[in-house]
Protein backbone atom coordinates (compact mmCIF):
# COMPACT_ATOMS: atom_id res chain seq x y z
CA UNK A 1 0.00 0.00 0.00
CA UNK A 2 1.11 3.39 -1.08
CA UNK A 3 0.58 6.47 1.18
CA UNK A 4 -1.72 8.94 -0.53
CA UNK A 5 -0.47 11.86 0.87
CA UNK A 6 -2.07 14.36 -1.59
CA UNK A 7 -5.81 12.61 -0.87
CA UNK A 8 -5.14 12.74 2.82
CA UNK A 9 -3.25 16.06 3.02
CA UNK A 10 -6.15 18.32 0.78
CA UNK A 11 -7.94 16.17 3.55
CA UNK A 12 -5.95 17.65 6.65
CA UNK A 13 -6.03 21.40 5.41
CA UNK A 14 -9.79 21.09 5.13
CA UNK A 15 -10.25 20.30 8.41
CA UNK A 16 -8.64 23.10 10.31
CA UNK A 17 -9.87 23.41 13.96
CA UNK A 18 -11.86 26.61 14.16
CA UNK A 19 -11.18 28.78 17.33
CA UNK A 20 -13.78 28.89 20.19
CA UNK A 21 -13.95 30.63 23.57
CA UNK A 22 -14.02 27.07 25.15
CA UNK A 23 -9.90 26.22 23.97
CA UNK A 24 -8.46 25.34 26.52
CA UNK A 25 -11.03 25.60 29.14
CA UNK A 26 -9.97 22.00 31.01
CA UNK A 27 -5.96 22.90 30.29
CA UNK A 28 -4.02 20.67 32.72
CA UNK A 29 -6.92 18.93 34.66
CA UNK A 30 -7.27 15.51 35.07
CA UNK A 31 -9.55 13.44 32.16
CA UNK A 32 -12.17 11.06 33.64
CA UNK A 33 -13.39 8.92 31.06
CA UNK A 34 -16.64 6.67 31.60
CA UNK A 35 -17.65 4.60 28.61
CA UNK A 36 -20.87 3.35 29.70
CA UNK A 37 -21.79 -0.57 28.41
CA UNK A 38 -24.41 -0.30 25.97
CA UNK A 39 -26.49 2.68 26.92
CA UNK A 40 -28.24 4.55 23.93
CA UNK A 41 -29.35 7.73 24.28
CA UNK A 42 -33.31 7.35 24.44
CA UNK A 43 -32.52 6.22 28.06
CA UNK A 44 -32.08 9.89 29.22
CA UNK A 45 -35.35 11.85 30.13
CA UNK A 46 -36.89 8.63 29.92
CA UNK A 47 -39.22 7.00 32.40
CA UNK A 48 -40.42 3.65 33.61
CA UNK A 49 -43.47 3.10 35.95
CA UNK A 50 -43.23 7.06 36.71
CA UNK A 51 -39.30 6.72 37.80
CA UNK A 52 -36.81 7.95 35.74
CA UNK A 53 -34.25 5.28 34.27
CA UNK A 54 -30.53 7.73 34.36
CA UNK A 55 -31.89 9.67 37.23
CA UNK A 56 -28.24 10.83 37.43
CA UNK A 57 -27.14 11.82 34.49
CA UNK A 58 -30.44 13.86 33.73
CA UNK A 59 -29.35 15.82 36.49
CA UNK A 60 -25.61 16.09 35.49
CA UNK A 61 -26.50 17.01 31.97
CA UNK A 62 -28.21 19.98 33.28
CA UNK A 63 -24.57 21.41 34.25
CA UNK A 64 -22.72 19.71 31.71
CA UNK A 65 -22.44 19.97 27.79
CA UNK A 66 -24.30 17.50 26.54
CA UNK A 67 -23.86 15.97 22.82
CA UNK A 68 -28.10 14.30 22.09
CA UNK A 69 -27.10 13.50 18.51
CA UNK A 70 -23.89 11.59 18.62
CA UNK A 71 -24.21 8.35 16.76
CA UNK A 72 -22.49 4.65 17.44
CA UNK A 73 -20.13 4.05 14.68
CA UNK A 74 -18.76 0.85 15.80
CA UNK A 75 -18.85 -2.99 13.98
CA UNK A 76 -17.72 -6.23 15.07
CA UNK A 77 -15.48 -4.66 17.75
CA UNK A 78 -17.88 -3.00 19.63
CA UNK A 79 -16.63 -1.67 22.97
CA UNK A 80 -13.13 -1.98 21.51
CA UNK A 81 -14.24 0.03 18.28
CA UNK A 82 -15.40 2.89 20.61
CA UNK A 83 -12.15 2.55 22.69
CA UNK A 84 -10.23 2.79 18.81
CA UNK A 85 -11.87 6.03 17.83
CA UNK A 86 -11.57 7.23 20.57
CA UNK A 87 -8.06 6.98 21.36
CA UNK A 88 -7.20 7.22 17.66
CA UNK A 89 -10.21 9.21 15.66
CA UNK A 90 -9.83 7.02 12.98
CA UNK A 91 -12.74 4.38 11.69
CA UNK A 92 -13.13 0.60 12.80
CA UNK A 93 -12.50 -2.11 10.07
CA UNK A 94 -15.14 -3.59 8.35
CA UNK A 95 -14.89 -7.05 10.07
CA UNK A 96 -13.07 -7.70 13.41
CA UNK A 97 -11.98 -5.47 16.22
CA UNK A 98 -8.63 -3.37 15.26
CA UNK A 99 -7.65 -4.69 18.70
CA UNK A 100 -6.86 -7.72 17.92
CA UNK A 101 -6.35 -7.44 13.84
CA UNK A 102 -3.34 -4.72 13.93
CA UNK A 103 -2.20 -4.32 17.66
CA UNK A 104 1.48 -4.05 16.14
CA UNK A 105 0.48 -1.33 14.36
CA UNK A 106 1.54 2.61 14.72
CA UNK A 107 -1.05 4.47 16.22
CA UNK A 108 -0.69 8.67 17.01
CA UNK A 109 -2.97 7.81 19.51
CA UNK A 110 -4.62 10.19 22.15
CA UNK A 111 -2.56 8.62 24.84
CA UNK A 112 0.63 10.09 23.28
CA UNK A 113 -0.80 13.38 22.66
CA UNK A 114 -1.71 13.99 26.00
CA UNK A 115 1.48 12.78 27.24
CA UNK A 116 3.66 14.80 24.64
CA UNK A 117 1.27 18.03 25.18
CA UNK A 118 1.05 17.78 28.91
CA UNK A 119 2.95 14.99 30.59
CA UNK A 120 -0.46 12.92 30.80
CA UNK A 121 -0.11 9.35 32.84
CA UNK A 122 -2.69 7.25 30.86
CA UNK A 123 -4.30 4.62 32.52
CA UNK A 124 -7.40 1.96 31.76
CA UNK A 125 -9.96 0.50 34.01
CA UNK A 126 -12.03 -2.53 33.30
CA UNK A 127 -13.23 -5.43 35.44
CA UNK A 128 -12.78 -8.20 32.56
CA UNK A 129 -9.72 -10.10 31.49
CA UNK A 130 -7.41 -8.50 30.47
CA UNK A 131 -6.82 -10.28 27.19
CA UNK A 132 -10.14 -9.63 26.34
CA UNK A 133 -10.23 -8.02 22.99
CA UNK A 134 -6.32 -7.72 23.16
CA UNK A 135 -6.32 -5.06 25.55
CA UNK A 136 -3.54 -6.08 27.21
CA UNK A 137 -1.77 -5.73 24.04
CA UNK A 138 -3.08 -2.89 22.63
CA UNK A 139 -2.85 -0.24 25.20
CA UNK A 140 0.79 -0.91 25.27
CA UNK A 141 0.71 0.02 21.58
CA UNK A 142 -1.40 3.09 22.31
CA UNK A 143 0.78 3.87 24.73
CA UNK A 144 -0.97 3.94 28.11
CA UNK A 145 0.68 3.61 30.88
CA UNK A 146 -1.12 0.75 33.36
CA UNK A 147 -3.80 -1.34 32.70
CA UNK A 148 -6.47 -2.22 35.83
CA UNK A 149 -8.00 -5.43 34.66
CA UNK A 150 -9.80 -8.24 36.62
CA UNK A 151 -6.31 -9.20 38.49
CA UNK A 152 -6.53 -6.28 40.11
CA UNK A 153 -10.00 -6.17 41.64
CA UNK A 154 -11.43 -8.04 44.31
CA UNK A 155 -13.76 -10.05 42.31
CA UNK A 156 -16.45 -12.53 44.22
CA UNK A 157 -19.73 -13.95 43.12
CA UNK A 158 -21.40 -11.84 45.62
CA UNK A 159 -19.82 -8.67 43.93
CA UNK A 160 -20.04 -9.73 40.18
CA UNK A 161 -23.17 -10.32 37.53
CA UNK A 162 -22.82 -11.76 33.78
CA UNK A 163 -19.62 -10.66 32.25
CA UNK A 164 -17.88 -9.79 35.94
CA UNK A 165 -17.59 -7.23 38.86
CA UNK A 166 -20.97 -4.82 39.42
CA UNK A 167 -20.37 -1.32 38.75
CA UNK A 168 -20.31 -0.24 41.88
CA UNK A 169 -17.52 -2.63 43.58
CA UNK A 170 -15.97 -1.73 40.04
CA UNK A 171 -15.94 2.04 40.76
CA UNK A 172 -15.41 1.90 44.55
CA UNK A 173 -11.98 -0.22 44.07
CA UNK A 174 -11.60 2.13 41.17
CA UNK A 175 -10.80 4.90 42.75
CA UNK A 176 -8.60 3.37 45.35
CA UNK A 177 -6.61 2.75 42.07
CA UNK A 178 -6.90 6.28 41.31
CA UNK A 179 -5.67 7.65 44.06
CA UNK A 180 -2.51 6.09 43.38
CA UNK A 181 -1.88 7.80 39.82
CA UNK A 182 0.67 10.52 39.05
CA UNK A 183 -1.44 13.66 38.09
CA UNK A 184 -2.18 14.77 35.49
CA UNK A 185 -3.89 11.47 34.34
CA UNK A 186 -6.00 10.00 32.11
CA UNK A 187 -8.22 7.68 33.48
CA UNK A 188 -10.49 5.67 31.47
CA UNK A 189 -13.28 3.75 33.26
CA UNK A 190 -15.35 0.75 31.46
CA UNK A 191 -18.41 0.06 32.80
CA UNK A 192 -19.52 -3.55 32.63
CA UNK A 193 -23.35 -4.55 34.14
CA UNK A 194 -25.72 -2.77 31.50
CA UNK A 195 -24.46 -5.92 28.75
CA UNK A 196 -26.69 -8.15 27.15
CA UNK A 197 -28.27 -9.98 28.16
CA UNK A 198 -28.62 -7.51 31.20
CA UNK A 199 -28.91 -9.60 33.87
CA UNK A 200 -29.04 -8.39 37.69
CA UNK A 201 -29.61 -9.61 41.50
CA UNK A 202 -32.85 -8.42 42.67
CA UNK A 203 -31.06 -6.27 45.40
CA UNK A 204 -29.47 -4.01 42.82
CA UNK A 205 -32.65 -3.38 40.64
CA UNK A 206 -33.45 0.03 41.37
CA UNK A 207 -36.49 0.01 39.09
CA UNK A 208 -39.33 -1.83 37.65
CA UNK A 209 -38.99 -3.63 34.42
CA UNK A 210 -40.21 -2.59 30.92
CA UNK A 211 -43.64 -4.05 30.21
CA UNK A 212 -42.78 -5.01 26.37
CA UNK A 213 -43.00 -7.62 24.57
CA UNK A 214 -39.53 -8.29 24.78
CA UNK A 215 -37.18 -8.95 27.99
CA UNK A 216 -34.09 -7.73 27.01
CA UNK A 217 -35.87 -4.83 26.66
CA UNK A 218 -37.54 -5.46 29.81
CA UNK A 219 -34.12 -6.31 31.44
CA UNK A 220 -32.27 -3.14 29.87
CA UNK A 221 -33.62 -0.29 31.97
CA UNK A 222 -32.89 -1.88 34.86
CA UNK A 223 -29.27 -2.49 34.59
CA UNK A 224 -29.48 0.97 32.81
CA UNK A 225 -30.72 2.38 36.26
CA UNK A 226 -27.98 0.17 38.17
CA UNK A 227 -25.39 1.98 35.72
CA UNK A 228 -26.44 5.29 36.64
CA UNK A 229 -26.78 4.72 40.48
CA UNK A 230 -23.04 3.84 40.14
CA UNK A 231 -22.31 6.78 38.57
CA UNK A 232 -23.47 8.87 41.08
CA UNK A 233 -21.35 7.00 43.40
CA UNK A 234 -18.40 7.23 41.58
CA UNK A 235 -18.91 10.97 41.96
CA UNK A 236 -19.98 11.17 45.05
CA UNK A 237 -16.42 9.61 46.23
CA UNK A 238 -14.61 11.81 43.55
CA UNK A 239 -15.85 14.53 45.63
CA UNK A 240 -15.30 13.62 49.05
CA UNK A 241 -11.48 12.30 47.78
CA UNK A 242 -11.23 15.69 46.18
CA UNK A 243 -10.64 13.93 42.94
CA UNK A 244 -13.25 15.59 41.05
CA UNK A 245 -12.77 19.28 40.71
CA UNK A 246 -9.89 19.47 38.95
CA UNK A 247 -10.83 17.15 36.45
CA UNK A 248 -13.24 16.96 33.38
CA UNK A 249 -15.24 14.29 32.79
CA UNK A 250 -16.23 12.68 29.61
CA UNK A 251 -19.31 9.96 29.38
CA UNK A 252 -20.29 7.88 26.32
CA UNK A 253 -22.28 5.12 25.56
CA UNK A 254 -19.66 2.80 23.80
CA UNK A 255 -22.56 1.43 21.24
CA UNK A 256 -26.63 0.65 21.22
CA UNK A 257 -27.93 -2.03 23.78
CA UNK A 258 -30.94 -2.93 21.98
CA UNK A 259 -30.17 -4.84 18.68
CA UNK A 260 -32.40 -4.69 15.57
CA UNK A 261 -34.32 -7.68 16.48
CA UNK A 262 -35.71 -5.88 19.43
CA UNK A 263 -36.62 -2.24 17.93
CA UNK A 264 -40.12 -3.08 17.90
CA UNK A 265 -40.40 -3.45 21.24
CA UNK A 266 -38.33 -0.29 21.66
CA UNK A 267 -41.15 1.84 19.29
CA UNK A 268 -43.47 0.50 21.42
CA UNK A 269 -41.87 1.57 24.85
CA UNK A 270 -41.21 4.92 23.03
CA UNK A 271 -44.66 5.66 21.93
CA UNK A 272 -42.90 6.55 18.71
CA UNK A 273 -44.17 6.00 15.21
CA UNK A 274 -42.99 2.86 13.34
CA UNK A 275 -39.89 4.58 10.49
CA UNK A 276 -38.01 3.05 8.01
CA UNK A 277 -35.16 5.42 9.88
CA UNK A 278 -35.97 4.32 13.51
CA UNK A 279 -32.91 1.91 13.35
CA UNK A 280 -30.69 4.42 12.51
CA UNK A 281 -31.90 7.10 15.30
CA UNK A 282 -31.72 4.50 17.60
CA UNK A 283 -27.94 4.23 17.05
CA UNK A 284 -28.15 7.35 19.02
CA UNK A 285 -25.77 7.08 22.10
CA UNK A 286 -24.80 9.73 24.97
CA UNK A 287 -22.01 12.16 25.20
CA UNK A 288 -22.05 13.81 28.22
CA UNK A 289 -18.57 16.49 29.06
CA UNK A 290 -18.49 17.78 32.38
CA UNK A 291 -15.99 20.28 33.52
CA UNK A 292 -17.04 21.52 37.20
CA UNK A 293 -17.57 25.11 37.59
CA UNK A 294 -18.64 25.44 33.81
CA UNK A 295 -22.42 25.81 33.10
CA UNK A 296 -22.22 23.86 29.59
CA UNK A 297 -25.48 23.51 27.32
CA UNK A 298 -27.40 20.71 24.83
CA UNK A 299 -25.79 20.83 21.94
CA UNK A 300 -27.83 19.04 18.84
CA UNK A 301 -25.64 18.63 15.77
CA UNK A 302 -24.74 15.34 14.09
CA UNK A 303 -21.57 13.75 15.26
CA UNK A 304 -19.93 10.75 16.12
CA UNK A 305 -17.93 8.64 18.54
CA UNK A 306 -15.04 9.60 16.02
CA UNK A 307 -15.05 13.05 17.04
CA UNK A 308 -14.99 12.82 20.82
CA UNK A 309 -10.95 13.02 20.48
CA UNK A 310 -10.65 16.57 18.89
CA UNK A 311 -13.83 17.90 21.16
CA UNK A 312 -11.91 16.58 24.18
CA UNK A 313 -8.09 17.83 22.56
CA UNK A 314 -10.11 21.34 22.17
CA UNK A 315 -10.67 21.73 25.48
CA UNK A 316 -7.48 20.98 26.71
CA UNK A 317 -6.24 23.38 24.53
CA UNK A 318 -4.31 20.97 22.69
CA UNK A 319 -4.40 22.07 18.42
CA UNK A 320 -5.90 18.98 16.60
CA UNK A 321 -4.91 20.93 13.03
CA UNK A 322 -2.26 18.61 11.40
CA UNK A 323 -3.56 15.35 12.35
CA UNK A 324 -4.25 12.39 10.31
CA UNK A 325 -8.09 11.41 11.86
CA UNK A 326 -11.34 11.64 10.88
CA UNK A 327 -13.07 13.39 13.70
CA UNK A 328 -14.21 16.97 14.32
CA UNK A 329 -14.79 19.27 17.11
CA UNK A 330 -18.32 18.90 17.95
CA UNK A 331 -18.67 22.62 19.21
CA UNK A 332 -17.93 23.39 15.90
CA UNK A 333 -18.96 20.58 13.60
CA UNK A 334 -20.51 21.55 10.34
CA UNK A 335 -24.30 19.53 10.68
CA UNK A 336 -23.98 18.60 7.10
CA UNK A 337 -21.21 16.71 7.34
CA UNK A 338 -21.65 12.77 7.08
CA UNK A 339 -21.45 10.97 9.98
CA UNK A 340 -20.47 7.96 8.65
CA UNK A 341 -21.27 4.76 9.44
CA UNK A 342 -18.98 1.36 8.44
CA UNK A 343 -21.11 -0.11 6.50
CA UNK A 344 -21.50 2.66 4.01
CA UNK A 345 -24.38 4.44 5.32
CA UNK A 346 -24.27 7.97 7.03
CA UNK A 347 -26.50 10.45 8.83
CA UNK A 348 -26.04 14.08 8.91
CA UNK A 349 -28.77 17.18 9.77
CA UNK A 350 -31.12 16.31 6.29
CA UNK A 351 -30.33 12.75 5.29
CA UNK A 352 -29.99 9.31 6.48
CA UNK A 353 -28.51 6.98 4.16
CA UNK A 354 -29.70 3.25 5.72
CA UNK A 355 -29.26 -0.39 3.91
CA UNK A 356 -28.17 1.87 0.41
CA UNK A 357 -31.23 3.91 0.73
CA UNK A 358 -30.95 7.72 0.90
CA UNK A 359 -34.10 9.40 2.81
CA UNK A 360 -35.34 12.58 3.83
CA UNK A 361 -34.59 12.76 7.50
CA UNK A 362 -36.88 15.14 8.14
CA UNK A 363 -39.95 12.79 7.28
CA UNK A 364 -38.78 9.54 6.66
CA UNK A 365 -39.56 9.48 2.95
CA UNK A 366 -36.97 7.77 0.24
CA UNK A 367 -35.64 9.79 -1.98
CA UNK A 368 -34.49 9.23 -5.36
CA UNK A 369 -32.96 12.83 -6.81
CA UNK A 370 -29.52 11.98 -5.98
CA UNK A 371 -29.10 14.14 -2.95
CA UNK A 372 -27.22 11.65 -0.92
CA UNK A 373 -24.67 11.41 -3.57
CA UNK A 374 -22.22 13.92 -2.52
CA UNK A 375 -22.29 12.77 1.07
CA UNK A 376 -21.48 9.33 -0.11
CA UNK A 377 -18.79 10.42 -1.58
CA UNK A 378 -17.15 11.61 0.96
CA UNK A 379 -18.28 8.06 3.09
CA UNK A 380 -16.52 5.87 0.90
CA UNK A 381 -13.47 8.15 0.49
CA UNK A 382 -13.31 8.92 4.37
CA UNK A 383 -13.28 4.93 5.33
CA UNK A 384 -11.06 4.25 2.40
CA UNK A 385 -8.18 6.72 3.87
CA UNK A 386 -8.74 5.31 7.09
CA UNK A 387 -8.32 1.61 5.85
CA UNK A 388 -5.45 2.57 3.86
CA UNK A 389 -3.72 4.13 7.44
CA UNK A 390 -4.85 0.67 9.21
CA UNK A 391 -4.17 -1.83 6.65
CA UNK A 392 -0.49 -0.41 5.41
CA UNK A 393 0.44 0.84 9.35
CA UNK A 394 1.04 4.13 7.77
CA UNK A 395 1.24 6.27 10.91
CA UNK A 396 4.81 4.85 11.12
CA UNK A 397 5.49 6.72 8.45
CA UNK A 398 4.44 10.64 10.34
CA UNK A 399 7.76 12.25 10.75
CA UNK A 400 6.81 14.89 12.66
CA UNK A 401 6.14 14.44 16.49
CA UNK A 402 2.54 14.82 17.25
C1 LIG B 1 -15.83 -6.81 27.67
C2 LIG B 1 -16.62 -5.56 27.49
C3 LIG B 1 -17.86 -5.80 26.69
O1 LIG B 1 -14.58 -6.60 28.20
O2 LIG B 1 -15.82 -4.56 26.94
O3 LIG B 1 -17.55 -6.00 25.38
P1 LIG B 1 -18.58 -5.87 24.19
O4 LIG B 1 -19.26 -7.18 24.02
O5 LIG B 1 -19.56 -4.79 24.51
O6 LIG B 1 -17.73 -5.50 23.03
MN1 LIG C 1 -19.62 -2.74 24.90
Amino acid sequence: THLDTGKMEEYISAKKDKETDLFGVAKGKNVVMISMESTQNFVINQKVGGKEITPFLNSLIKESFYFNQIYDQTAQGKTSDSEFMIDTSLYPLSGGSVFVRRPDNVFNSLQKLLKNHGGYYSASFHGNDASFWNREQMYETLGYDRFFSKNDYEVTDDNSVNYGILDIPFFEQSVTHMKSLPTPYFAKLITLTNHFPFLLGEEEQLISMADTDESVLNRYVTTVRYQDEAIKHLFEQLKSNGMYEDTIFILYGDHYGISEKYEPALTEFLNKDDSPINHTLYRQVPVIIHIPGLEGETISIPGGEVDIRPTLLHLLGIKTDNLMSFGHNLFTRSSSHPVVFRDGGFVNDKYVMQDNICYNKSNSKPISDGSCEKYEKIVREELSLSDNIIYGDLLRFLKQKQ
